[in-house]
């Protein structure tokens, strides 16, 4: 039975090896109860590092031993890995890039070199376990090469990745110098997710502009595989912090504390110790509150829980340095002999007393520089059971786009943040329950249950979608089946879009002339008198009847508004004015002389604006732009506005190649059809052609053709061994 497998560099549970022996505390954290519903059910298991370093053979295989029981797998790493691998290239230069930090990002090949060997061998941990089927979760930015590393071990299997931490504007994601190994190392999976969807905007730029795939609708379409980008705000175990906070046993000490603090207002600050979490811009804040405001001095207390964290590294270690000076300088110069403005505590706390603290709290202060989703503030609402406080929130966090009844402000600006905590100290207990009821109503809604559930199916869901476009690649056995059909019928009609099918494109559309292989090719199939092959291309007809007007081919140019069947004039397929371009055309140019790049080809009856030169993204927008803007007016003047690769197409309705084909469909008898093509525009072809038809996408893009092939170079091989048939 397939199985799912959650990857994590940490697994849920700390290994700890003490005079008794081995002792095993599992995790209480968020991500550990919302998987748990998951891992430790039927088969799935959780790959990850204890937490310890197991050097002796005979200690891990206990571990191991100890750990199955719990559907876990260990991954043993050394100290040099995880001081390469883990403090080095995941915390001294993803983290600070990630979190708009570069000046503190240290790129060192040694540390690169380690992340792609526990990124390895965490994916040799994978496939000892994983089978074909199974559904594969990998987490964040200590594994960003493991989805492409399982991809290419598995290439069948379901792989989600979610990232915990933000994901940055490409302008900062630029300055890793492994910027796009990194990117196809995430693009292994089928569904990436994160926490907002401006990472999810951020990593759509990145991928466009540095590895060359679009999407469209958060589904990058790399020609073999369609990835889904998305969106999943994580939430948090809601019922966990509303029943502790519930408990009698935290309402005592909720009195107990209120009473030791002399009812004073508290100001709750909770984070672990890293610069991303502004806690000296905090600081200076709440100084600048007690400075500029007198009256809250012996009002307010600030209760500032620090938890230890990295503090081996260099720019941790000064960071705590200042957060003491500061606590230092602000408690010296304010207190009074029954008050102490800053309670300041560095060390972790049982979770009890974070509940405790978070219930008796007035204000919350969580003012992130940058944050990928931030827990603390979502704990907080959930523990306030009278739906009394007020949460201070930096608009840098990903919870802020969900939180929008929370305080917002930029803890960049210091004004900003004293008058939110001016505003949440006389804040009306109506508006704080109005504003906490709210926040209270989303989180309940969409808790860590539900995260997990809407990830693992959004995640069947494009697998699903994947399977459903892919056309089958034209397999050997297909390709004799074909050649035999083939060679028994006797009115033959092939179908042969130009660009993108026999010939690669060109920056220059000019340049893609035929070549001697090419026209002997067609040149062989052209003259056997079983055959019709028919040029079908949305190409101008002056451009065709000079490039291949002289084999004994049939032309359908500009997708179907002429046509020349072979040794005849051309026709008009279809009664067409193009008065209408003296209208669109202005439309075009003005365009033209805003987008450097972009060009405009002029066809009989249509009109092309062409932007593959011109910057990525700028090309996609102001296509966009076009496409909105000539919509009405195209449908007033029974006009349509076709999407190509790169190129946007404004020409009459009634033109298309499905049309054309069925008018020769309808002239020519015929026993045997043949259909390639790679755009959007082949489809109306493939869609008119009859089922048994041999339809043919180039590129493995969705499509209605029954087969694919990877490129113009496998069509003309395709072709070649049609010709052959008939020596
Ligand atoms: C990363 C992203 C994203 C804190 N002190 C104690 C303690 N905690 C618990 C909190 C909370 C968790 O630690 C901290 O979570 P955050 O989300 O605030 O921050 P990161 O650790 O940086 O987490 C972040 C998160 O991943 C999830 O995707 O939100 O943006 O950076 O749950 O309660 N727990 C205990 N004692 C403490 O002293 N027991």
């Amino acid at each position: 039975m397939p199985k799912t497998i959650i990857i994590s560099n940490r697994l849920p549970i700390k290994v700890q090896r003490t005079e008794d022996g081995l002792t095993y505390e599992t995790s209480e954290g968020g991500l550990a109860t919302g998987l748990g519903s998951i891992y430790k059910t039927d088969d799935n298991i959780w790959i990850g590092w204890p937490g310890t370093f197991f050097n002796d053979t005979a200690e891990q295989e206990q571990v191991t031993k100890d750990l199955s029981e719990q559907s876990m797998r260990p991954v043993f790493l050394t100290e040099s890995e995880i001081h390469n691998f883990y403090e080095g290239f995941s915390n001294e230069t993803l983290w600070p890039s990630f979190h708009y930090f570069s000046q503190y990002a240290v790129y060192d090949d040694t540390f690169w070199e380690a992340y792609q060997g526990v990124n390895g061998k965490f994916c040799r941990a994978v496939m000892e376990h994983a089978e074909p089927g199974d559904t594969i979760w990998v987490h964040d930015y200590q594994l960003l090469l493991l989805p492409a590393l399982i991809r290419e071990a598995l290439p069948e299997s379901t792989i989600g990745f979610f990232q915990h931490i933000p994901f940055p504007s490409y302008e900062v994601f630029r300055l890793l110098p492994w910027r796009e190994q990194i990117l196809k190392g995430m693009l292994g999976a089928d569904l990436v997710g994160f926490h907002t969807f401006d990472d999810a905007r951020h990593f759509l730029s990145s991928v466009s502009r540095i590895v060359g795939w679009t999407a469209s609708q958060s589904i990058i379409d790399n020609g073999s595989r369609q990835i889904m980008v998305d969106a999943f705000p994580m939430g948090i175990d809601y019922e966990k912090y509303a029943s502790l906070a519930a408990s009698e046993e935290m309402k005592e000490k909720q009195k107990e504390y209120r009473e030791a603090l002399h009812h004073q207002k508290v100001m709750l600050s909770i984070d672990r110790l890293d610069y991303s979490k502004g806690i000296p811009q905090r600081l200076r804040g709440f100084e600048l509150l007690l400075h500029e405001h007198p009256e809250f001095r012996e009002k307010v207390t600030l209760f500032m829980l620090v938890v230890p964290s990295r503090d081996q590294v260099e720019q941790y270690r000064e960071l705590k340095e200042t957060i003491d000076e500061l606590v230092g300088r602000i408690n010296s110069s304010y207190r009074t002999i029954t008050w102490n403005p800053i309670q300041y505590f560095y060390r972790s706390f049982p979770l009890e007393e974070l509940s405790a603290l978070y219930s008796l709290a007035d204000i919350a202060l969580v003012t992130p520089m940058r944050d990928g989703m931030n827990l603390v503030c979502k704990e907080f609402v959930a523990s306030k059971l009278d739906q009394k406080g007020v949460l201070i929130l930096s608009e840098m966090a990903g919870a802020a786009k969900e939180l929008s009844d929370a305080i917002l402000i930029n803890p960049n600006d210091l004004g900003a943040m004293v008058r939110a905590m001016q505003e949440a100290m006389i804040m009306p207990e109506e508006e704080q329950k109005l504003r906490m009821q709210h926040m209270q109503e989303v989180l309940k809604r969409y808790d860590i249950h539900h995260w997990v559930s809407i990830f693992m199916n959004r995640l069947e869901y494009i697998k699903l979608k994947q399977m459903s476009l892919a056309t089958e690649y034209l397999s050997e056995e297909e390709r004799d089946e074909l050649l035999e059909a083939y060679t028994n019928a006797s009115q033959r009609i092939l179908f042969l879009d130009y660009d993108g099918t026999l010939t690669s494109f060109t920056n220059n559309p000019k340049h893609a002339k035929p070549d001697t292989e090419l026209l002997q090719v067609l040149g062989c199939l052209a003259q056997e008198d079983n055959n019709k092959v028919v040029i079908i291309s949305g190409r101008d007809r002056a451009t065709l009847e000079e490039w291949l007007g002289h084999l004994d081919v049939d032309i359908i140019a500009e997708h179907g508004v002429w046509a020349r069947e072979r040794g005849q004039d051309w026709e008009m397929l279809h009664h067409l004015t193009s008065d209408w371009k003296s209208e669109i055309r202005p439309i075009l140019e003005l365009l033209v002389s805003r987008t450097p790049g972009s060009f405009i080809e002029e066809k009989d009856f249509s009109l092309v604006w062409h932007y593959r030169k011109v910057d990525p993204g700028l090309g996609e927008l102001r296509a966009r732009e076009l496409g909105n803007h000539l919509q009405y007016l195209a449908s007033n003047i029974n006009l349509q506005v076709m999407e190509g690769d790169k190129v946007l197409e404004i020409k009459n309705v009634e033109v298309n190649k499905g049309l054309a084909t069925l008018s020769w469909l309808e002239e020519h008898p015929h026993d045997f059809l043949l259909g390639i093509g790679d755009d959007r525009t082949d489809e109306d072809m493939f869609r008119i052609m009859p089922k048994e038809a041999f339809t043919i996408k180039v590129g493995s893009k969705r499509s209605l053709a029954r087969f694919n092939l990877d490129n113009t170079k496998e069509v003309r091989k395709l072709l070649q061994s049609m010709c052959a048939v008939e020596e």
